[in-house]
């Protein structure tokens, strides 16, 4: 008995002496060493697309290869649930946050909580619109508005003798981030050449359902249409289902332009029902532990890590297709 409030002392006083057990920006300073020690709050978007899924996939797959403990939460496309997931990470004290935002506005309350904690919090694939980026330790995720300004520099290219060309647009969640840059780097690239007309734009939610239902809406109120672009694979998938349902042939009568690159959206691709996808890696998850445990050691990572992508046509596809990963 003696031996163990011995014991308890001495744990007592080693917390005492390191700051806190597992929280805070000491990371795994409390004591016996290694990653063993970390833990990471995860809050993930939810699971509306490909890219979620095989995002999720590969995050949980790299802190368990790493022996890094995840809690993950899934916010199912709502704020709040995300707020009250951070909320939850700061209360029980873990060593770093991760977030995918939802949305990019709204979030300075809930990081400056995380802020007095003392616990960083880094932010995956989607960013936020807070003033003060000393709220997060680093960015890690796409280049949104340029992959909406490769979609836009394809489409000149493949419309370079046409007089005009109509468009209608897929959008991602309202208020996302790869939504609103998405939107914004296509209308970058066409600058105010008026042979660009956007005639339709609206959000299919970045799900296939919420894809095909617009674009079946758009096809009703829009005779002629030359092009739809799809802020992602999915919806893209949803809208060569309403396009097939209308009698039309997806990628000869109504070229579709996506981003991601999923497997099902290659497979669109080399198929001909899709003409080009510009490429968004959801496989972030080695990077973000690298990160996740250098800001827990209290080490400076770059405030944003830009994720290396390409673009893909049908012979690129039907090339890539046997190896892809997700
Ligand atoms: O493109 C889309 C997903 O934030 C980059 O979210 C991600 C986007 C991705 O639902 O498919």
């Amino acid at each position: 008995m003696k031996k163990f409030i011995g014991l308890a002392v001495a744990g007592a006083l080693l917390v005492a002496m390191t700051g806190c057990a597992s929280g805070g920006s000491g990371g795994d300073g409390a004591g016996s060493g290694g990653d063993g020690d970390l833990v990471v709050g995860f809050s993930q978007v939810g699971a509306e697309s490909g890219w979620r899924t095989a995002n999720t996939k590969d995050i949980q797959r790299a802190f368990k290869d790493a022996g890094i403990e995840l809690k993950f939460s899934d916010a199912q496309g709502k704020q709040e649930n995300q707020i009250k997931a951070i909320r939850s990470y700061i209360q029980q004290q873990v060593d770093v946050i991760a977030f995918s935002p939802v949305v990019e506005s709204g979030w300075d309350t809930v990081l400056n909580e995380a802020k007095d904690a003392g616990i960083p919090v880094v932010l995956t694939d989607r960013s936020v619109d807070s003033k003060d980026d000393s709220l997060y330790e680093s960015f890690l995720g796409s280049d949104f508005i340029a992959e909406g300004e490769k979609a836009g520099e394809w489409i000149k290219t493949e419309y370079a003798d046409a007089d005009t060309v109509k468009i209608v647009e897929l959008q991602g969640t309202t208020g996302a981030a790869p939504a609103n840059d998405r939107a914004k780097g296509l209308r970058d690239a066409f600058g105010d050449d008026a042979k660009y007309d956007i005639i339709a734009s609206q959000t299919g939610d970045f799900t296939r359902a919420g894809g095909k239902q617009v674009m079946e809406a758009f096809l009703k109120s829009n005779p002629e249409i030359d092009l739809v672009y799809a802020h992602n694979d999915d919806m893209g998938l949803g809208a060569i289902e309403a396009i097939e349902a209308a009698g039309k042939t997806p990628g000869t009568d109504i070229k579709i332009v996506t981003v991601d690159a999923v497997h099902d959206g290659m497979q669109a691709l080399a198929d001909g029902k899709i003409n080009f996808i510009v490429e968004c890696s959801p496989l972030l998850g080695d990077q973000l532990v690298d990160i996740a445990q250098k800001v827990a050691a209290g080490e400076t990572v770059e405030k944003r890590i830009v994720t290396e992508e390409t673009t893909f046509t049908a012979d690129q596809a039907k090339e890539a297709l046997p190896d892809r990963q997700y």
